[in-house]
């Protein structure tokens, strides 16, 4: 199911855009079943996995719905290559709130570009902590500053001050289960904590379009001289339509076992 252009010229424009196609009903009960299974008894993997495919590659297949990809391919163009997928579980009472945040500070992609779909397993509401984007942030095409938060109760320990957010017009991401939202990297966005007795999952995929370079030296860079928990210098990167358009991109760091860790 394509995007109209009026769909897209809002993307554009907002940052964000719900389009109307939603995972079948079967996909979102395989997906929450993984998801289960990738969870077990580990209480941090119950809030929040940043990288799925570190522990299980069956999670690539569902990035590869092609109804996804040719939203993609119209919001990203033709070439283009998936890189992480993420899961934000928000379990019951538990739930924390994230703090109003961009994505990509310390993402080794240049020129910096990134198409993210987020998908929800549950239905979202303001109570269970839905997703809320600020809308047009993207426009300045810069990441803001992020100040480490004093509320460590906070799923990221970062974010931008709410003071600059101000009265911003903020929409509030209401979904049912298997509806989704595509967004641009520069948008900010944040949620609440979670306060009803049922878990709001939703997970996240990221595609790059490739006239990017994913650069994996840069990464190791990162790791090793910035204060950041996530390394990004074996992150598989799965060419999903097109070619290599800037010709630097390594599509096959990563693929190993060695890259992978136990579940
Ligand atoms: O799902 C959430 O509550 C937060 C998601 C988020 O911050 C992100 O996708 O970067």
């Amino acid at each position: 199911m394509m995007l109209t252009e009026a769909q897209v010229a809002q993307y554009h424009r907002d940052g964000f855009i719900v389009p109307e196609y939603r995972l079948p009903q079967k996909t979102i009960e395989a997906l929450r079943r993984d998801v289960a299974g990738l969870i077990g008894n580990d209480s941090e993997k119950r809030q929040f996995v940043p990288t799925m495919f570190d522990y299980d590659r069956k999670f690539v297949e569902y990035a590869k719905d092609p109804h996804l990809l040719d939203m993609i391919e119209q919001l990203a163009g033709p070439d283009f290559a998936l890189w992480n997928m993420s899961l934000f579980g928000k379990p019951a009472r538990d739930g924390k709130k994230v703090p109003w945040h961009q994505d990509g500070e310390y993402w080794p992609i240049r020129p910096m570009a990134t198409t993210r779909i987020w998908i929800a397993l549950h239905e979202t509401t303001r109570e269970n902590g839905c997703l809320r984007y600020v809308c047009g942030s993207h426009k300045r095409r810069e990441i803001f500053q992020h100040h480490e938060a004093e509320d460590r109760s906070m799923l990221l320990h970062y974010g931008i001050d709410p003071g600059e957010i101000g009265s911003a017009d903020v929409f509030d991401l209401l979904l049912q289960p298997g509806q989704m939202a595509i967004h641009d990297i520069y948008i900010v966005h944040g949620s609440e904590a979670n306060e009803t007795d049922k878990a709001r999952q939703a997970i996240v995929l990221n595609y790059m379009p490739t006239t990017s370079h994913f650069d994996h030296t840069l990464a190791a860079k990162q790791f090793a001289e910035m204060d950041i928990n996530f390394d990004h210098t074996r992150r598989p990167l799965f060419l999903t339509r097109g070619v290599d358009k800037c010709g630097h991109n390594d599509f096959e760091v990563g693929h190993d076992k060695v890259g992978m860790r136990a579940a």
